[in-house]
């Protein structure tokens, strides 16, 4: 174990039991949703997950420490403190030797959780091609991340600020299991369609498990991704989301946000535009693949039994 990752008492007396364990993302807490939701959003995940029986690991810098498995004290500091810096692959680094505080996206939880082998993950929606790309070259280190570290990732597809169809041939260039998790479709984050049509359906927690397994033994290395639709209750039909996304994008060219800041200018921005609905599809979605990870991670503790 590298000394500067800490794993919580919590989480490493789970593991010497063969508990399973979910880890979670911090970047949702810090950036992804505005005060006083995003601490709701952490805890309803922690305890979604919890409730299947597995353990959550809640994933974060802190003050120049990687820490896998923060503490309750420690989540609600990244819920209120302004200074915790959004962290990719790029600078995860630099973070870290300047003591700083910082929020872990899908690529870098993706990393500190495959340091502590953990093998499954829950987040909100994936980062991965803008739709902008070829012009911006914006393209998600999450992307690069799935391909390199083995976690199963459940989340709510990604959100259509991103061009969907090239994120889904990127993930295929990259060799990651795409799998719809009761869904034939690849869902759009807060609402359940897209459009495109997934090949690998996973209708039980104990199906992903299993592919799981079978990719790990084949000797590969990267990550599998699955992708649950919000629940019918809380979604925001596509069409709805359609011109919200395009004046969302209009002002960050307006504005000239680039780089790391585009993600979380763009979901504050459809926050105001939806009048606040998009934070509870938020919210809901963020539970929804909490509980799905839980059930999946169980299932597989028991596969490898
Ligand atoms: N999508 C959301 N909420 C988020 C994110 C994505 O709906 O908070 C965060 C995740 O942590 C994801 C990151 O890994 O944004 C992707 O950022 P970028 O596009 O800058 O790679
Ligand atoms: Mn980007």
């Amino acid at each position: 174990m590298p000394s500067n990752v800490v794993i919580s008492d919590d989480i490493q007396v789970a593991q010497t039991e063969g508990e399973a364990i979910v880890a979670l993302e911090s970047a949702v807490i810090a950036t992804g949703l505005p005060s006083p939701h995003n601490l709701t959003a952490a805890y309803r995940c922690e305890a979604a997950i919890r409730l299947q029986g597995a353990k959550p690991a809640t994933i974060a810098i802190i003050g120049g420490i990687a820490k896998v498995g923060c503490t309750t004290d420690e989540i609600d500091e990244l819920g209120i403190r302004d200074d915790v810096v959004k962290t990719n692959l790029s600078n995860l680094s630099a973070i870290m030797a300047h003591g700083r505080w910082g929020a872990t996206t899908v690529s870098t939880t993706m990393h500190l959780a495959a340091i502590a082998k953990i093998s499954v993950f829950s987040t909100g929606g994936i980062g991965g091609v803008h739709r902008d790309a070829e012009k911006s070259f914006d393209i998600s280190s999450d992307l690069m991340a799935l391909a390199s570290y083995p976690l199963i990732v459940v989340c709510a597809g990604a959100k259509s600020i991103l061009d969907l169809p090239r994120t889904v041939e990127v993930l295929e260039t990259l060799g990651i299991p795409l799998i719809g998790y009761r869904s034939s479709e690849l869902p759009a984050f807060y609402s359940r369609t897209s459009g495109i049509k997934l090949d690998i359906v996973a209708d039980e927690p104990s199906d992903v498990a299993r592919i799981a397994k079978e990719h790990w033994k084949l000797g590969f290395k990267s990550g599998l991704l699955v992708v649950a639709p919000v629940p019918e209750a809380s979604e925001i039909p596509a069409q709805e989301m359609e011109s919200f996304y395009k004046t969302a994008m209009a002002q960050a060219e307006q504005e000239k946000i680039y780089g790391k800041a585009v993600t979380p200018f763009l979901l504050s921005k459809i926050s105001a535009l939806t009048s606040g609905r998009s934070i509870t599809t938020n919210i809901a979605l963020l539970e929804n693949n909490a509980r799905v990870a839980g059930a999946i991670a169980i299932a597989l503790s028991q596969q490898l039994k």
